[in-house]
């Protein structure tokens, strides 16, 4: 921790006591679930460098953009579209919610019977231990599920707040609806940034993001391959970051671990033995530094595949039209882009059951994992349908239901194991 961070995170109205906490425990936990991981890629160097710099380099960066009068919008949802942002200069930066360190802090708030990533979230503007959360100008939230809507409305006490109403359902209604929130979006941030989103903007900073979003299906393509190349821990560690990396770093950085990725294919090399049982993730959004159900599974001798997830496939699967046009017509096709993530927090949802099972087969898997946040509620009813729609195509499923903390993680490796024994091969 160098004396200029130091000065910095004081700057930013740290609590560095806390701060030096959480700064503290994650080192010998990333030893443990990364470090000590064999045959890694080179290129997850890059990214073993952001997380030990996590509140550091990039909060450098974020400050001086800020303090030439760029504005950083920090966001929880990949609803929010970042297309918007970036074509008005202004920089999205997804804030992480996956730990617990916040949320005894956030429980001297909100209600305990809430979900984790909701309670770190918040915990992390509450207890000022985030960097990001206090360099940014604006937070986006949404109306996705009961508890974030709620949750937002407390955080707007402590923070510029502006809220997306995300709809309920897929019908021609909703989408004029989501239509006309984009619309709204735009000239918040025009208002914000003082910049004016042009139609040229626009399809740059479309292309922009579509090209991570195309980095990330490379990646994700590379874990088809059978040995798998490379481990579900290094490519979520990868999917966490592009989060809020800056988006052309980060796009050059997942393509150049591609390319090493790909090698290892052509030369028939993985990480793990060929028959490895291979699983899929589905359900809630693992936020960094939520790595446990992926390590719990890896060490216990499967391979995650691929997740089906906000932090996996929801985010990137769809790209934008590169169409062009006028702002209203580039503007309707980012909604529309934006209204194919299927969330639970829709209904009905037979498109998310559908990809599962397309997904479950292109990843040629063994078994699928549903996790489940303790108390969203949104994807632990559609588990159901999820569980009946994957008993009707023979995939064994196990639901998992978990906080952050680490009080269920023997119990869970039992369970782990005894799926893992029922469909090795
Ligand atoms: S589009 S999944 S990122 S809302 S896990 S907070 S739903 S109680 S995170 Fe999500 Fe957007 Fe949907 Fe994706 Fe609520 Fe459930 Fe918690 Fe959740």
């Amino acid at each position: 921790m160098t004396t200029d961070n130091r000065q910095m995170w004081a700057e930013l109205g740290i609590d560095l006591k806390k701060h030096d906490m959480l700064m503290n425990a994650l080192p010998p936990i990333y030893k443990e679930i990364y470090l000590s991981q064999k045959n890694r890629p080179q290129g997850m160097g890059f990214f073993d460098f952001v997380v030990g710099d996590i509140h550091g380099i990039r909060v450098q960066e974020l400050r001086q953009d800020a303090k030439n009068g760029t504005i950083v919008v920090a966001t929880y949802c990949v609803f929010v579209p970042d297309e918007i942002v970036l074509a008005a200069d202004a920089i999205p930066v997804g804030l992480c919610a996956g730990t617990q360190f916040s949320v005894p802090i956030a429980e001297e708030v909100l209600p305990r019977n809430t979900c984790a990533l909701i309670k770190s979230s918040f915990g992390f503007k509450l207890g000022r231990i985030c960097p990001y959360v206090q360099t940014s100008h604006l937070i986006v939230g949404e109306t996705t599920c009961d508890g974030k809507k709620k949750m937002f409305e407390i955080l707007a006490e402590y923070h510029p707040v502006y809220i997306m109403e995300v709809p309920n359902k897929k019908t021609q209604r909703s989408r004029d609806l989501w239509r006309g929130e984009v619309l709204a979006f735009k000239e918040v941030i025009e208002k914000k940034t003082g910049n004016k989103i042009t139609a040229d903007r626009l399809i740059k900073s479309t292309r922009l993001v579509n090209d991570r979003r195309r980095a990330l299906q490379r990646l994700y393509n590379t874990r088809k391959a059978n040995p798998v190349p490379i481990s579900g821990k290094d490519a979520l560690l990868a999917t966490q970051v592009s989060f809020y990396d800056d988006v052309s770093r980060c796009i050059k950085q997942v393509n150049a671990l591609c390319d090493e990725v790909e090698k290892r294919i052509a030369n028939g090399e993985g990480v793990f033995p060929a028959k490895t049982p291979r699983v899929l993730i589905s359900g809630s959004p693992m936020a960094i530094p939520n790595w446990k159900l992926h390590h719990i599974l890896e060490t216990a001798g499967a391979a995650v595949v691929c997740e089906e997830s906000c932090i996996g496939t929801r985010m990137f699967s769809d790209l934008v039209p590169e169409k062009g046009g006028t702002v209203e017509e580039q503007l309707k096709a980012i909604a529309d882009r934006y209204m194919q993530i299927h969330c639970a927090c829709f209904t009905p949802n037979d498109e998310r059951l559908d990809d599962i099972v397309r997904l479950a087969r292109e990843y040629k898997v063994d078994g699928v994992v549903h996790y489940n946040l303790q108390f969203c509620h949104t994807y632990a009813n559609e588990a159901v349908k999820v569980e009946k729609a994957l008993a009707k195509e023979g995939i064994p499923l196990l639901r998992v239901e978990t906080d952050y903390s680490d009080e269920d993680a023997g119990q869970l490796r039992t369970r782990v194991d005894a799926f893992l024994e029922m469909i090795r091969r």
